[in-house]
């Protein structure tokens, strides 16, 4: 067992990540892409030193000549794909691999591998040879492999994986040895989780090898400022260029039907942008909302790079009430959400977004909490086109007071919110950054690890707000007073006061003016909900029956209602639909909070929800529809 926990000490300290830009895959006339999804070879090493595959070098031949393998799917959760226990549980190393060629047209091309991600920490090998390595789920991580591809013939691709939670992974957990061979047998141990959904892991999205040129373009940061008075906005953009840095390009901003109506010769600037048509949420603007330009970017040459990247114009602003969107005040009206469904577990499926989408719009949703980690860049596209505003949250969930002065986690949380900036920064639907849930931020000990975090957060972006999700109370939280925007959890009618829904508003109210009397900042209901069992019905109602969440809910409601236009600037359902978590005595198969069941099909409150959530934005058309159009 010892080797098994320096083997995943020693990973973690000589991790890297390659590369300094993160932009998607796209083809483009200098890019052609190889999808590398689909049935790979699999195998969890469940040998008594959790090491056997290092040991025996399983990267260095395929995996069916070192041992059993069966086939598993990627991209997806491995956990829910088997009746075997141990492979749903298992915690650990797991091994995939594939077979794959490559075109000899490619030969003179930059080749790279990318995993959108893979959880939890990854090595990845080439024929045998380690290409990159990286450490975190829900991110993406790539590797140029152009000298590692054998062009007349099979390639091998290996990847290990461990899912292992640890002091310095995020979230954080812990692994218990139990030692008492009167009660355990010898070796074994068992992963404590510090958060409520289930670790699933896997290669949970698309992997893929893209070329480029060899002059490429690694990176573009594009911001967006509008002037309303004057209806001019502005395109500030930045290229980084890796290669000849003597090659020329040209940067174009077209509309939406393609035209272009902007230009310049030049890798960084700003693009003056006439009688512009704004990134709206869907429900700030019934005519055009969620409009996307385009930055077309090309190098010049024979072999030349071109990239293009979809661009909103919007911007927003947070006053000591008001959450502003284009100056427009933006109410949230939305759900927290899980990347969670039956058999994939958190794996990309098309699908289950479209279904998710179509789901949200029917509900009135216009803003969503990518709770608790970075979504597939797959879902911040939905959002992007169909205008749903997203509060980005990173892995920073269940961190405890004993996990703070640990400065291996602090510099992962910093590593990891500069990943997440990167990958997301040019996002319209991206309105504020997350940087944690439910941190013990009453502990002294929170004060610096915070103001690190934040802090950082805010030099990466001085363009979004930052906040993290608080279920500590005015009197004793430590860190609110970092944050532009106050998001708090509550429970009350679930957790305190059980069955007693006619408390909660009274309750909502005294903690809303407490927070109000202490910061002058907006304030968000980040989590309320209560747990409910599809089908089960009682009248008077009773806790975990359809009728109780709705009694739950609606006296929230009333109470928002009292705060709206004031200083309350969203309220956010916990959750979206229901979603698997570790077994354990208060969750009966999984944490049953959602308005939808896991396989999304409404329960008695979603129709509270899409009543209220689209009366909601109707009335706010009229109200608002000539701030809504410039
Ligand atoms: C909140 C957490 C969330 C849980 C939820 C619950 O932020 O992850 O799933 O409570 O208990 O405290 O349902």
């Amino acid at each position: 067992m010892d080797k098994f926990k320096i083997i995943f000490t020693l990973s973690i300290l000589i991790s890297i990540v390659c590369g300094k830009g993160m932009l998607y895959p796209r083809s483009s006339e200098g890019r052609q892409i190889q999808s590398l999804d689909g049935m790979w070879n699999f195998r969890i090493d469940d040998s008594p030193t959790r090491n056997e595959g290092f040991d025996q070098k399983w990267y260095s031949r395929p995996l069916s000549i070192t041992g059993a393998v069966i086939p598993m799917a990627v991209p997806s959760s491995y956990n829910d794909v088997t009746e075997d226990k141990n492979i749903r549980d298992f915690v650990g190393w797991a091994w995939y691999d594939r077979e794959f060629f490559v075109t000899k047209e490619w030969q003179s091309r930059r080749l790279v591998l990318r995993f959108d991600s893979a959880h939890y920490y990854c090595i990845v090998y080439v024929n045998g040879a380690e290409a990159v390595r990286h450490n975190g789920g829900h991110l993406p991580f790539e590797a140029e492999v152009s000298n590692m591809i054998n062009f007349d013939g099979p390639n091998y691709l290996t990847v290990a994986l461990n899912n292992t939670l640890s002091p310095t992974t995020l979230p954080p957990g812990t692994i218990s040895y139990k030692t008492d061979t009167s009660k355990y047998p010898e070796g074994y141990f068992v992963q404590n989780l510090q958060m409520d959904f289930f670790n699933y892991a896997g290669i949970h999205r698309h992997v893929r090898l893209y070329t480029t040129p060899k002059t490429y373009i690694d990176d573009i940061t594009v911001t967006t400022t509008v002037d309303i008075g004057s209806n001019v906005a502005y395109v500030i953009y930045d290229i980084q260029i890796i290669g000849d840095q003597a090659v020329g390009l040209t940067v174009e901003l077209l509309d939406s039907e393609g035209v272009v109506i902007q230009g310049a010769p030049t890798s960084n600037g700003t693009l003056k942008v006439m009688n512009p048509t704004l990134w709206w949420p869907y429900t700030m603007n019934s005519g055009v909302p969620a409009y996307l330009y385009t930055l077309k970017v090309a190098l010049d040459g024979s072999d030349i790079d071109v990239y293009r990247l979809p661009v909103g114009i919007r911007v927003v602003n947070v006053t000591s009430d008001k959450f502003l969107i284009n100056n427009t005040p933006f109410y949230c009206h939305g759900v927290d959400k899980h990347e969670d469904s039956d058999i994939r577990g958190k794996g990309l499926d098309y699908a289950l977004i479209a279904k998710d989408f179509n789901m949200l719009k029917w509900l009135g949703v216009n803003c969503f909490r990518t709770s608790h980690y970075p979504y597939a860049e797959e879902i911040l596209d939905q959002a992007d086109q169909q205008g749903i505003v997203i509060i980005d949250e990173s892995p920073g969930v269940g961190i405890k007071s004993y996990n703070f002065d640990n400065q291996d986690l602090l510099n992962h949380h910093l590593e990891v919110m500069s990943e997440m900036y990167r990958r997301d920064k040019n996002r319209p639907s991206v309105c504020m950054w997350s940087v944690a849930n439910e941190p013990d931020s009453d502990s002294a000990n929170s004060v610096n690890y915070f103001k690190s975090v934040i802090g950082h957060t805010r030099q990466l972006d001085p363009t979004r707000p930052v906040s993290f999700t608080s279920d500590r109370d005015y009197s004793n939280d430590k860190c609110v007073q970092f944050v532009d925007v106050i998001m708090i959890n509550r429970y009350y009618g679930w957790y305190s006061d059980t069955g007693h829904p006619e408390v909660i508003q009274r309750q909502v109210n005294t903690n809303f003016l407490e927070w109000r009397k202490l910061y002058n900042k907006p304030l968000l209901v980040s989590e309320f909900g209560a747990g409910t069992v599809a089908g089960l019905h009682m009248e008077p109602s009773m806790a975990f029956t359809e009728e109780y969440q709705i009694d739950v809910l609606s006296q929230y409601h009333q109470a928002f209602d009292q705060h709206i236009g004031k200083f309350l600037v969203g309220e956010l359902i916990w959750n979206f639909a229901d979603f698997m978590t570790a077994q354990n005595p208060t969750r009966v198969v999984g944490n049953k909070k959602g308005i939808l069941t896991r396989q999304r099909q409404p329960k008695a409150a979603a129709q509270l929800v899409r009543n209220r959530y689209n009366s909601m934005f109707h009335s706010s058309f009229k109200r608002d529809r000539r701030l809504c159009y410039l």
